[in-house]
């Protein structure tokens, strides 16, 4: 703002001197505003953390009870001369009726929208109070529940308990447990409250379009919500770094005025997703200024300048599925996204920003954040733009059927245009979908069956009016700028083929399917698949006692939720994993080394899923996994811990989303060397294919010149079995694959002819040196033998490692580093250890 200027809108967030009680109970505690009930009473010691332990189980009562949270709040008589003066609130989690001075303002009953009311009459010079009352969610659920005239369905990975109401309040449904979460089902003021006083105009919406982009000019078009107390002429100026899109005079009349003013950026920088350019962020600002310039209020934000489209397209095959990302199709290689935490609060910017940085740096360039969770805080996709990560954006329905009742549909409208217009201005933002599996389940999972033909047809109403009717509608009015995808999955039914759209592939895992089974199970779009392991044993430790360090103790199984149908089977997450890993590895010899080989293993099945995808671009166009991240310590899909720990999966992950991806196939007969590119240019090279033994000898080596245009994925060259082994033995060698440019290495893969299980590894004799280098230091190891799924740690020591749980091999010296604040070098050195699966047995 220039000198004696001012703003026409005043804003106070009442954050301080909040304190919180049991309904039932007189005594006022201290509490954080925003925040949850939870954290307040952790705060207050009087729960014990929910992660550590079973002390989840001793809490159920937190979420059965109602709570009472108050704070005073000074308005001084400047303030109450303001023409308006409004209280918003963010975030109410999720039944409250809100007091100001005792009298009733507004009352709230879903977590996810934002509610604003006149706060004029009610405040007065001096001192105010507010005061939220939250009932628990159970008492205003079960009678909806009980009036219901039928009940519905939900899978059994949305592990709510009984009696199932979850999908009869608008709150996060993670909250009441899930296959990788607890149940903690929390309440509070999770966003901030803001008071907020104006005069004269203000801006109330902005809707930032692009009606064409491309290289030489982009048309940027805002859509500007005014909102004014009379009838005023107002300068409008719309600038995009240092240049001015437009500047107007404008006038308004009396209440809200639509307005939209388009300006030009010649040749502009576009936004590019990760590892195809830079993802430019211009500097928006709108300015609206009084006549004479002395009043003005500003939106800003950063803008993504890019054109982008879901092609969903008739073709030789069936229907595509891709995102056209400025005129390129990309294929999208990312992961799944849950919340961070089970209490919101807890979420930092520091923490969205480690682990959106974490998918930029292992290659992705999309996450998809998933109904059961929330539409996340605008850092995360804040974030998201400036690393390159498109968002899939699901609305919050997963794994259930819901009501359909007038009410409840309002209510899903409101709260959608509420985010949206909130999100909507994001480059990162690609598309939207309406629910997670809920059709899926209806259609093809036994739910329309549990049902008379008449509760049939209510229910089906129900679906086609949410996810067709009320949320393309709210859509409409938010963003009709997006691809709206009713659904996910959208094929893989019997009406729909893989050849039509996403599927969600749980053969492997749920199913019980071999790896293998990967390969045959591609669609247009793979949108989940996964395979669960457990977290590292620093991780295990956070929440264990050593005791507890067995997979049937109570602890270990209630921090893995995965369970069978009926929901009784305790064991069956874990067993799961078992029997893959006996069918790939040997028997781990030990509780840590059970951790260890559950991530290789995990990392082996994704792997080879992805690269299946990869290998059928541009039959198929995306690959997200599930799950990135969990929301507390747990044994799930995830490929990065709730301490911000990768896994082996995401090492792995970094290396098969690569730009370039050589993936051989080990066929019957032969080998075929599949290269896939996503670089925007074509590369040129040499492949070269060697077959060593482990212990360094090479039995074979070939190279073949290679082009690769841009965009592809082609086999380069196939090699009969018989030709490459000749009379090796298929147990102690590794075929080593490597595509060399110019520039350098450009990728490689390790492949081997039998399971794990069936190699004779020899044990390792490493030699480690390191030097310091900025941030940490530069480790060089180096074996004579091949080592498997080198696994480097430093207990008690901070820090991160750039590549492990690698093949290390024989005689080739392996270059990482290690980023830590610790400066000792010697300590350091004492420090790290060293394991790979030949320790495991
Ligand atoms: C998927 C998800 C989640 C679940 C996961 C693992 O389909 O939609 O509901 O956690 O499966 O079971």
């Amino acid at each position: 703002m220039k000198k004696n200027q001012s703003s026409t809108v005043f804003k106070q967030e009442i954050s301080s001197g909040w304190q919180f009680r049991d309904a039932l109970n007189d005594i006022w505690r201290p509490a954080a505003v925003p925040g949850c009930v939870h954290t307040d009473l952790l705060a207050e010691c009087l729960i014990p953390d929910p992660c550590v332990g079973t002390n989840e189980h001793d809490i159920q009562w937190v979420g059965e009870t109602d709570w009472v949270y108050q704070t005073h709040f000074v308005c001084t008589p400047e303030l109450l001369e303001h023409e308006n003066l409004e209280l918003v609130f963010n975030g109410l989690d999720t039944y409250a009726k809100v007091y100001v001075n005792d009298s009733l303002l507004l009352s709230a009953d879903n977590m996810f929208r934002q509610w604003r009311a006149d706060a004029t009459p009610m405040l007065k010079p001096g001192e105010n109070k507010i005061t939220l009352f939250f009932r628990n969610v159970f008492d205003e659920t079960i009678p909806k529940y009980n009036a219901a005239p039928f009940e519905l369905q939900a899978l059994p990975n949305n592990d709510q308990g009984e009696p199932r109401v979850a999908m009869y309040s608008r709150k996060a449904q993670f909250h009441y447990g899930w296959d990788w979460g607890p149940r903690l089902v929390t309440c509070g003021i999770w966003k901030p409250i803001v008071l907020e006083a104006w005069d004269l105009f203000r801006i109330t919406q902005v809707q930032i379009r692009q009606p064409e982009t491309g290289p030489k000019e982009a048309i940027i078009a805002t859509d500007l919500e005014i909102e004014s107390t009379c009838d005023q002429t107002v300068a409008i100026t719309i600038t995009a770094d240092t240049v001015t899109l437009c500047s107007v005079k404008q006038q308004l009349k009396r209440g809200r005025n639509a307005i939209t003013l388009e300006g030009a950026l010649r040749r502009p920088r576009l936004w590019w997703s990760n590892g195809l350019g830079a993802p430019y962020l211009y500097q928006y600002t709108a300015v609206v200024a009084s006549e004479g310039g002395s009043r003005t209020d500003t939106y800003q934000s950063e803008l993504g300048v890019r054109s982008l489209q879901i092609v969903r397209e008739k073709d030789a095959s069936g229907t595509s599925m891709y995102v056209l990302l400025n005129g390129v199709p990309v294929f999208m290689k990312g992961a799944n996204y849950i919340p961070l935490d089970n209490f919101q609060n807890r979420v930092t910017h520091h923490r969205h920003e480690l682990i959106v940085k974490s998918a930029a740096e292992a290659n992705m360039n999309m996450l998809r954040v998933w109904g059961g969770g929330i539409f996340e805080d605008d850092s995360f996709y804040d974030l998201c733009d400036k690393y390159g990560i498109l968002i899939w954006q699901d609305m919050l329905f997963a794994c259930a059927m819901y009501p359909g009742d007038e009410a409840f549909l309002s209510s899903v409208k409101q709260e959608v245009i509420d985010n949206i217009r909130r999100i909507r201005n994001h480059a990162s933002i690609a598309l939207y979908c309406g629910n997670n599996e809920n059709e899926a389940g209806w259609e093809q999972w036994g739910w329309k069956e549990q049902y008379s033909a008449c509760e049939r047809a209510a229910a089906e109403s129900n679906l086609k009016k949410l996810y067709y009717e009320t949320i393309p509608e709210a859509l409409t009015i938010a963003d009709s700028t997006r691809y709206y995808h009713p659904t996910s999955p959208s094929a893989g039914f019997e009406s729909q083929g893989p050849e039509d759209g996403d599927i969600h592939y749980w053969g492997v895992w749920h199913g019980k399917e071999p790896f293998e089974q990967y390969e045959a199970h591609i669609a247009r779009f793979v949108s989940e698949y996964g395979f669960q392991s457990y977290p590292e044993l620093a991780s295990i430790e956070k929440f264990s006692e050593s005791e507890d360090r067995e997979f049937d103790s109570t602890v270990m199984l209630s921090h893995q939720r995965c369970m069978a149908d009926n929901r009784r089977d305790k064991r069956y997450g874990h067993r799961l994993i078992q029997t893959y890993m006996d069918r790939y590895f040997r028997k781990p010899k030990d509780f840590s080394s059970f951790l260890y080989v559950s991530q290789i293993l995990q990392s082996l099945g994704v792997q080879t899923a992805a690269e299946s995808h990869r290998r059928a671009m541009p039959y198929c166009m995306g690959s997200l996994y599930w799950q990135l991240n969990d929301c507390w310590p747990v044994a799930s899909w995830s490929s990065i811990d709730y301490y911000g720990k990768w896994k082996a999966l995401h090492y792995a992950a970094k290396k098969f989303f690569a730009p370039v991806l050589i993936a051989p196939k080990i066929e019957e007969d032969s080998v075929k060397f599949h290269i896939v590119s996503d670089e925007p240019e074509s590369v040129w090279g040499d492949v070269s294919i060697v077959l060593r033994e482990f212990s360094g000898k090479i039995l074979f080596v070939t190279t073949y010149p290679v082009t690769m245009r841009a965009n592809t994925s082609r086999v380069c060259a196939t090699l009969p079995k018989h030709e490459l082994l000749g009379t090796a033995d298929e147990r102690r060698v590794v075929l080593v694959s490597r595509f060399t440019t110019l520039a350098g290495l450009k990728a490689e893969n390790f492949s081997y002819f039998v399971p794990p299980k069936d190699l004779e590894l020899e044990v390792p004799a490493y030699t480690i040196t390191s030097k310091p280098m900025k941030n940490g230091f530069e480790l060089s190891i180096f074996s004579s033998t091949l080592a498997k799924h080198v696994h480097l740690t430093c207990p008690d020591v901070d820090g991160f490692f750039s590549d492990n749980y690698f093949d290390l091999l024989p005689n080739e010296i392996k270059t990482l580093t290690f980023a830590t604040d610790q400066k000792n070098i010697r300590e350091i050195e004492r420090k790290i250890r060293v394991v790979s699966l030949i320790d495991s047995y």
